[in-house]
């Protein structure tokens, strides 16, 4: 597959759409039937708190409904056999990439299973629905909020990201459109320390043209074929 030795893979909402999740772009993604200012901005939850929970409660179940796809389990059969460093860098929220079995993965925008205390701080696994505003197990306070990145809020665990990124030899990109930030950047650091630069995407992304090489299909197909 290559001779590389540190692997750092970005993953977007492409690698879990033939899993059934919807991506955000798409004609028919999650930004067509709501408008992005209205349920992911940190403004909209003071505004509407029930309509942003409401939301996620729904991307929750759909979480819990899908399966991992012949994608998640390539990456997960990558991760179990690489010796080198590898790190999956998801923008994701599912839990696809650990129900594949992968282990090395980081969730920079958030986890759609978990639930955040904004009184006391604590983070706790959840499956259940936020709407009923259920008090926190820590501290009993009803303040829990979706575990979530929202637009103008710091992605999770940047520095490691990028100390990551500036110590990969290759970077791959899998089903990202390349349109939100910090993410985005991430293939310009990784071409500035000299690794070698991939993109597996069903479309090209706004930043194709960064990449050494482009392969396009579906995640499925794409993902199986460059780890054989
Ligand atoms: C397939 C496929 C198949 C389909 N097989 N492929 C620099 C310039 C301009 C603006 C900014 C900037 N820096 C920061 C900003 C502001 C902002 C931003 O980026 N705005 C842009 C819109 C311009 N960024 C932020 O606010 C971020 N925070 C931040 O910057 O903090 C300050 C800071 C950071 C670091 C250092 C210093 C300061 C936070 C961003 C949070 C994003 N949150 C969301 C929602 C929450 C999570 C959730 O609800 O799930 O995260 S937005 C949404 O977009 C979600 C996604 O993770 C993210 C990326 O989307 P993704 O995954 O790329 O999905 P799509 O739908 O766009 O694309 C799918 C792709 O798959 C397509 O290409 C398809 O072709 C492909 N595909 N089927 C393979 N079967």
């Amino acid at each position: 597959m290559t001779s590389s030795r540190n692997i750092v893979i970005l993953t977007g909402a492409g690698i879990s759409a033939e899993s059934g999740l919807a991506t955000f772009r798409a004609e028919d993604g999650l930004w067509e039937e709501h408008r992005v200012e209205d349920v992911a901005t940190p403004e909209a939850f003071a505004r509407d708190p029930v309509l942003v929970q409401r939301f996620y409660d729904m991307r929750r179940s759909a979480v819990l409904a899908a399966q991992p796809n012949a994608a998640h389990r390539a990456l997960a059969r990558l991760d179990r056999e690489w010796p080198g460093d590898l790190l999956i860098v998801t923008q994701n929220i599912d839990d696809l990439h650990e129900r594949a079995g992968a282990t090395r993965v980081l969730h920079m925008h958030g986890e759609a299973l978990s639930a955040w205390c904004m009184a006391c701080d604590a983070r706790h696994p959840w499956r259940e629905p936020l709407g009923d505003n259920p008090p926190c197990p820590a501290c009993g306070m009803a303040a829990l909020r979706p575990d979530i990145v929202w637009f103008g809020e710091m992605p999770y665990q940047m520095e490691r990201i990028l100390a990551a990124v500036t110590r990969a030899d290759l970077f791959v990109s899998i089903g990202t459109s390349g349109a939100v930030y910090p993410a985005a950047g991430f293939v310009q650091a990784a071409t500035e320390a000299r690794a070698g630069t991939l993109e597996l995407n069903l479309d090209r992304s706004l930043g194709s043209r960064l990449f050494d090489e482009t392969r396009l299909g579906p995640a499925s197909a794409l993902v199986p074929a460059w780890v054989e």
